[in-house]
């Protein structure tokens, strides 16, 4: 990429950059030239059926084809792509590629150990997934039933998501962070009869004792009949209860390596997964086969760039979205080669990512700006040693990326050659909705550009949901019009899905991000709406609360190293130890991680000191949730802001977290009235000054 006009019409002009054409040797990419993305674009969202339905027979093996392409609204929340149509989710991925190919790669393992990785082919793939296929029929998992699955980033992982597809199981994948109270709350809401899980996970040289923690989940799960087990470490101590419990490796072993796939309905279940909502209970976002596998492999295809050959590494965790759309749905149903990474970027250093795209020769690399940050923080001694000349396309997913960001990962990853696709997308909406283009979107940094095709991205008024039409606008990030991979329920509570998506603005899917649309139409994700953010949202904020509370429960969600967090569930976490009186948590900025989590909390009596209690309370929320869910900063206080009717005010607790206002401000109403906003609802104006000194004796 070069560096080409600067963007004139921001106040800090943007440079923007513009691809390079292919190097010798390098493919002809797939979409090669705005012209073309314009055309498709245009078509994609003036007539999505007659897009979608060609794009869906070339890129999917369809058991039996559809009748009608798509069918349903925003409206009424009734959407259904490829109707009646008959397909499944593992046959694409494995068994049309093995047929043909069998020895091809279809996934290397990068183990968390430096030294160990594994090469596994289409071929075997094929039987691994077939013969655990055999084993859940044979416990008696049936089309339609749900599977839990909770392990370490081992091939067993993505072999045990695509034997659920086999056979017409819904997986849902709990991330092996998770404490065993979410695993059973997860388990529990799903109302999962089977749980596959390891022994032990290894991460960064830590050892995660996952079955114990499942244990420790089952008890109160009894509706669970069969634990398959796989063998990860193969340590002596970890429990094991038959007849519940079953070694993964004895039963596959038994098993025949082949399983005929079960036809799905386009709009059957493939799977859901568990996001943090606006109240402590989390969501099980539901997604179907048919539109989720098209918008997997359509976006894997052209954002990736992905071409023959191609070695596709995406950093996440199966546990996220991002997993199951770019490590095992997207680039095996393209038949590319993707990476299953266990460790972390820093194990045993922050050259890792770098030695494991120089080994592997990856192509297209894909991780968070937190990563990014963090890397770019311990310096370019790390990343020089290096050949990265395989690396054609660089991606960032899960949160804004900053430009310093986004130039660091460009000019000394990129080595100022690469596209870099900065990815907007939900959980929710399954696939990529806002991006560049790699052979042809020139690209701002901090900015995620252009709709990806399909969707039909609009700006609206958060206060009268208006749209508002034409480039230099800012407002709430909407979506008209259906498109295949969106969400489709949240499971067993649809009126949850209506209320937090569909109702807020009538005729669109409310995103629950801010955005701007530049004079270029270039998108610019501001982040959540509902959490902290950007000071331009403090009115609309308050608005959306105001919006929401009337149906549910505050919408509060943050984005903590690009993983979003609810802070009721977090609140709820805290209030269960006897100490705690209430509690209140905050998203704070923080240059690492984008947002850190921030609790004030109030005490029933207590003997404790404040730091042992702190630590008390850390420990409450690692244990409840998860440790990625560690609080920054626990602020034991007096009192909490509140209104004359109850309500905890946020936006005063989100300042003095972030130390907005500090003590000498105290000094002066004027300047407090400035920096807090209008504070004659607050019940007891005397708090602020409380919690600002709380805050204080903390650092
Ligand atoms: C894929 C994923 C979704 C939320 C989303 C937004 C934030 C994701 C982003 C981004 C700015 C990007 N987000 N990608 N914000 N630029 N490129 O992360 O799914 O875990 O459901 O989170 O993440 O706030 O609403 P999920």
């Amino acid at each position: 990429m070069s560096i080409g006009s600067a963007n004139e019409t921001t106040a800090d002009p943007v440079p923007m950059f513009h691809p390079h054409a292919p190097r010798p040797g390098d493919p002809v990419p797939h979409i090669p030239s705005m012209a073309h993305y314009r055309a498709m674009y245009e078509e994609s969202v003036t007539k999505p059926d007659v897009f979608f339905g060609k794009l869906a027979q070339d890129l999917l093996s369809w058991h039996k084809p559809f009748n009608q392409v798509s069918h349903g609204n925003f409206h009424e929340g009734n959407i259904s792509w490829f109707v009646d149509g008959q397909v499944n989710a593992c046959y694409n991925c494995v068994d049309r590629h093995a047929l043909v190919n069998p020895n091809k790669v279809a996934i290397i393992w990068e183990a968390d150990e430096m030294d160990h990785h594994r090469s596994i082919t289409y071929g075997e793939v094929l039987a691994e997934v077939s013969r655990l296929a055999n084993v859940l029929l044979k416990y008696g998992v049936r089309r339609g039933h749900a599977v839990a699955i909770y392990m370490p980033m081992v091939p067993e992982a993505v072999y045990a998501m695509l034997a659920c597809a086999r056979i017409g199981a819904v997986h849902s994948v709990v991330f092996a962070g998770f404490s065993a109270d979410a695993l059973r709350d997860r388990m529990l809401d799903a109302k999962c009869r089977l749980l596959i899980t390891a022994d032990q996970g290894k991460r960064g040289g830590k050892t995660i004792q996952l079955k114990n923690i499942a244990d420790e989940a089952l008890a109160e799960c009894p509706a669970v009949h069969t634990v398959i087990v796989f063998q990860r470490t193969n340590d002596k101590s970890v429990p094991f209860h038959p007849p519940r419990d079953i070694w993964w490796h004895e039963e596959t072993s038994n098993q025949r390596p082949y399983c005929p796939c079960t036809p799905m309905n386009s709009e059957d279940p493939l799977f859901m997964l568990y996001t943090s909502g606006s109240t402590g209970k989390p969501k099980g976002v539901l997604h179907t086969t048919a539109g989720y596998l098209l918008g997997a492999t359509a976006t894997t295809k052209y954002i990736f760039d992905l071409h023959e050959g191609d070695v596709h590494a995406c950093m996440a965790d199966v546990g996220w979205i991002t997993g199951h759309s770019y490590i095992v749905y997207g680039p095996l149903s393209n038949g590319a080669t993707t990476v299953v990474f266990e460790s972390i970027p820093t194990y045993p250093n922050a050259g890792r990512y770098w030695d494991l795209v120089d080994k592997h020769k990856v192509t297209s690399f894909y991780t968070a700006p937190t990563a990014i940050r963090a890397l770019r923080r311990l310096g370019d001694d790390f990343v020089k040693p290096y050949d990265l000349s395989s690396l054609r396309i660089l991606g960032s997913v899960g949160e804004p990326i900053n430009p310093d960001a986004w130039m660091w990962y460009h000019a000394i990853v990129g080595r100022s050659r690469c596209a870099i696709v900065d990815t907007y997308w939900q959980t929710e909406t399954g696939s990529i909705i806002i991006t560049p283009l790699p052979g042809c979107t020139p690209t701002k940094p901090g900015s995620a550009t252009l709709p990806f095709f399909g969707v039909d991205v609009a700006v609206l008024d958060p206060q009268t949901g208006e749209e508002l039409k034409g480039n230099g606008v800012t407002g709430v990030l909407a979506v008209r019009n259906s498109f295949p991979s969106i969400a489709r329920t949240i499971y067993d509570n649809h009126a949850r899905y209506m209320d937090t998506y569909l109702l807020p603005y009538k005729g669109f899917y409310f995103s629950g991000d801010g955005v701007s649309r530049d004079e270029d139409g270039y998108y610019w994700v501001r982040g959540r709406v509902d959490g902290t953010f950007h000071s331009l949202f403090e009115s609309t904020q308050d608005y959306i609360v105001r919006l929401l509370t009337s149906r549910s429960a505050p919408l509060d969600v943050i984005n903590v190293a690009g993983h979003r967090l609810s802070t009721a569930e977090i609140e709820s976490a805290l209030i269960k130890h006897p100490a705690c009186a209430e509690a209140a948590v905050v998203g704070v900025p923080d240059d690492l991680t984008g947002q850190a989590i921030v609790c004030f909390c109030t005490l029933k009596s207590s003997d404790l000191d404040n730091k042992t209690l702190s630590a008390a309370l850390t420990a409450q929320v690692r244990a409840h949730i998860g440790p990625f869910a560690t609080p920054k900063r626990i602020i034991i206080t007096p009192d909490l802001p509140k209104t004359r009717s109850g309500k905890i005010m946020r936006r005063i607790l989100r300042k003095v977290a972030g130390r907005e206002v500090v003590q000498e401000d105290l000094q002066d109403d004027a300047i407090l009235k400035i920096k807090l906003g209008d504070l004659s609802t607050l019940a007891d104006p005397a708090v602020v000054a409380l919690l600002i000194n709380s805050v204080a004796d903390r650092l």
